[in-house]
């Protein structure tokens, strides 16, 4: 059975998620006053991802008989020097968020809740892969420093990017 501690530390993670998907949509609000529309596209899509984030962890809570409850939202930050600052500042917010699904995973274990152990797998996977893609995307704009020819391949690149969501949910 799921504590009342632990209902809470879920409640919040829904909450920095749905932060999450404010924060991207606020650099991809501007990517696009920088015209690059495939960044835009990029943090769009990686909204998109994130309310998917916050939604499983909706479904699941009233799924164990608990009940969501929203919080208000941080202003987030809307400008940035530069756009591997953007980069940058996604990063850290996903090592953070990568913290916050460890702190959930050690309550689930101490209290030896196995579905919420077994549910929060999916979002421990799921950090690994964020990390990775912004940490390499800043290596790419690292490389690249002020040539603007591979930013607007990069920027290119960006705009195939679409969200699915993933189907075992
Ligand atoms: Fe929900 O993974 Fe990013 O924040």
């Amino acid at each position: 059975m799921i504590s009342q501690k632990l209902f809470e530390e879920l409640n919040k993670q829904i909450n920095y998620e749905l932060y999450s998907a404010h924060l991207y949509l606020a650099m991809a609000a501007y990517c696009a006053s920088q015209d690059l529309d495939g960044f835009t596209n990029f943090f769009k899509v990686q909204a998109e991802e994130e309310k998917f984030h916050a939604m499983k962890l909706f479904d699941y809570v009233n799924e164990m008989d608990g009940t969501v409850k929203l919080d208000g939202l941080d202003i987030p930050q809307n400008e940035y020097p530069t756009i591997l600052d953007v980069f940058k500042s996604a990063y850290e917010h996903e090592k953070f968020v990568t913290s916050r699904i460890y702190f959930l995973s050690d309550i689930a274990m101490e209290e030896r809740e196995h579905a919420t152990i077994s549910m929060l797998k999916w979002y421990i996977d799921e950090q690994v892969e964020e990390e990775s893609t912004f940490s390499s995307i800043i290596k790419k704009l690292e490389r690249i420093k002020d040539d603007s020819n591979v930013l607007y391949m990069l920027d290119k690149e960006f705009a195939q990017r679409s969200f699915t969501p993933p189907n075992e949910v």
